[in-house]
Parts: C-alpha cells; structure tokens; sequence
C-alpha cells in the first residue's frame, strides 16, 4: 500500500475534468441518499438549461428571429426580447419529465408553472429570471440566468403557490449561469459558493473555483449613478463619500449577474437602491436579490435593503421587488451607515419641529 502516493498531472488533470455538477453536490453531502439524489439531478438539470441558452447566445447573431423584441410586455411591464422566451421554455423543457419540479415560478410568467406528471412526487419549486440583463443581448454584452430551489410546502390545492411567499432563508440551493468569454454556472447549496466552467469540448461544467470567499472590503461600487437625483439623500451621501476618497472605482454593466459576479469574486458592492418613482427598487425579490443574497451569505459577504437583511424579508407577492445592496461585509455596512445616519438626521428634525 503506498501511502504517500503523489498523483501524476494527468491524473489531477482527469480528476478535475471528472468533478462535474452533479459529482460535487455528492461530494458535499457526503451521501446518496434520497435528499443528496434529488439535489445532484436539480443542478444537473439546470446545468442542461444553462448548455441550451448558451448556444443559442452564441450563436445569436447569425441566426434569424433570436434576436430583437417578441412585441410583448411581461408581467413586470418590460419589453420581452425573443431570447427571454426562449430561456423561459427552455428551463421549463428541462424539468418536464423529470420527477423532480412540480412548480417553476419566473420573471416572464405572472403565475406560476405547474407540471403536474411532477407533483405527486417532486415537491421542488424552481424560482427563476431566465434571461437576466437581456437589454445586453443585441449588443453582445453579458448577460445571467438566476435560479433558487424551494421545497414545496403543503399540498398548494390552490395553485396559489402562496408556500412561495416566505423568506429566503427557505432557499435549498441557489444560483446563477454567467453568459460572458466563458460560459460559467456559480451555485450554493448551503455548503460554500462554487463555480464550475462550461468546457465546450466536453460540454460539461467542469469546477474552476471552489470555496469561493468574499474579501471584507472591495474597491469596486457598482451603481447606475443616472439615478443619482431619484435617490433618498443617504444613498446620495455614499455617493458623494465615493467621489471623495480615493480607493474606489466603479463598475457597473447593466447586467446584475456580471456586476454581481465580479463583485462576489473581488470585493465592493454593488447596490440597486429604491427610487422617487420606485422606493421598492426595481430589482425582483424572489428570483433575482434573494437568490444572490444566498450566496452573498455563503461567500463571507451580506446583503440587505438598506435596513434589512435581504434573507429575512418575507414577499407578499410572487414579483415583489426590492432595494438590493449586496457584497463585501465592510462595504455593505458602509452603505447602511449612510442610510442610518440620514434616518437620524430626519427623526431629530422629526422631534424639533
Ligand atoms: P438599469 C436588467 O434589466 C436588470 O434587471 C438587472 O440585470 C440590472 O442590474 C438592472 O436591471 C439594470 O437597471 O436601470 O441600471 O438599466
């Protein structure tokens, strides 16, 4: 028995090329049982979606009719781009027949999906934004997929899918697929954040970054400062404090999960705050901040509205929105500083007047 066995670079090599999605959701369960089954087949599914929505973006520009606008509005009034229905129905195709979602709730759909072959035995829900940033499309700029797997709770006789409506503390696994040079899937079950690489050789997710930890403080703010004037004066406060002291730079895509990514991966924050015309902030709640919040919180960082932590707020409807500041721990509280600081400011004068 060699016991001080050092593996050859081939065998590390052809280690690393085996350890896909579904290897490593078993690898941190430590088991195969029921649970750790269901778990390791949701990613190897979404990893599926994930391979379908990539080639088609990757091919976009020469093909006819991915391109450009349906004509319609979704349910959150925005102009639905053809590639949004596309991925919308891919990730329904993926979890047809698969025994393991009886629900899908998304950005493009105002009720959820139901797949009722499912639902006498997956009691999963997945919650997703198919197309995340899809303004970014047309010119070839990155672009997301959000996903969160929720357990079904109760029987939902209703179709009201009302279980939805709690925490994202609730959330089983969370997630996103990063379209950009490379094609990447970032996940968390509650174990760490984990990034795996798209290898289209192999047409795998192959892991590229394991552990994935949030330093406590970044350089980078990533705001839409064309929002400047619409913004309560704390948030105007943190911006100002930005422009005056050196060390910080901004960065920002258009794109949550690209600007959220570099964020995750570098430090800063980036925040999406509420504005005149909407204090909720634009940002959806339970497909797109609580699913980044998970993994926010799972990569050392935090998340919050601005006075709460973005895993302790309870939706009352299925596309709430909300004010979204999320990444490094120290830049979060920075930004929650202001905010407090104002809100004192406007009690005293509150009390004298
Ligand atoms: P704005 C894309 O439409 C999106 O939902 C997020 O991906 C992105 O962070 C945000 O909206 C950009 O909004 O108002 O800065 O264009």
């Amino acid at each position: 028995m060699v016991d001080s066995y050092q593996p050859l670079d081939h065998e590390l090599a052809l280690d690393r090329d085996c350890t896909t999605l579904s290897r490593h959701v078993f690898q941190q369960l430590q088991n195969f049982g029921p649970d750790a089954q269901d778990l390791s087949a949701l990613m190897n599914r979404i990893a599926l979606a994930g391979k379908l929505v990539a080639r088609r973006l990757s091919r976009a520009g020469l093909m006819e009719g991915v391109l450009g606008f349906t004509g319609e509005v979704n349910v959150q009034g925005e102009t639905v781009k053809k590639m949004d229905v596309y991925a919308n129905e891919v990730f329904i195709s993926v979890f047809k027949q698969s025994g393991l979602v009886c629900r899908l709730a998304s950005e493009e759909m105002e009720k959820p999906y139901y797949i009722p072959e499912n639902c006498p035995i997956g009691r999963y829900t997945l919650v997703y934004d198919p197309i995340d940033g899809s303004s970014n499309i047309d010119t070839n700029i990155n672009v997301g997929s959000i996903f969160a797997i929720r357990q079904q709770q109760g029987e939902d006789l209703d179709d009201s899918a009302s279980d939805l409506l709690q925490s994202g503390r609730q959330q089983i696994a969370a997630g996103y697929i990063l379209y950009g040079p490379s094609t990447m899937l970032v996940y968390s079950i509650g174990k760490g954040v984990h990034a795996f690489t798209l290898d289209p050789s192999l047409g795998e997710f192959i892991l590229s970054n394991e552990n994935i930890q949030t330093p406590e403080h970044g350089p980078i703010y990533s705001v839409n400062e064309g929002n400047f004037w619409q913004w309560d004066e704390g948030i105007r406060d943190y911006i100002r404090y930005m422009h005056r002291h050196e060390g910080y730079t901004a960065r920002y895509s258009g794109a949550l999960v690209g600007d959220f990514h570099r964020i995750l991966f570098q430090g800063g924050v980036f925040l999406y705050p509420g504005t005149v015309k909407k204090p909720e902030g634009k940002l959806r709640l339970l497909y797109e901040s609580a699913p980044l919040a998970f993994l926010a919180e799972q990569a050392g960082g935090r998340a919050s509205t601005g006075t709460q932590d973005i895993l302790d707020v309870i939706p009352e409807k299925l596309h709430q929105r909300t004010p979204l500041i999320v990444g490094s721990r120290e830049d979060v509280a920075l930004v929650e500083s202001f905010i407090q600081e104002r809100a004192r400011e406007e009690a005293s004068v509150a009390v004298k007047t």
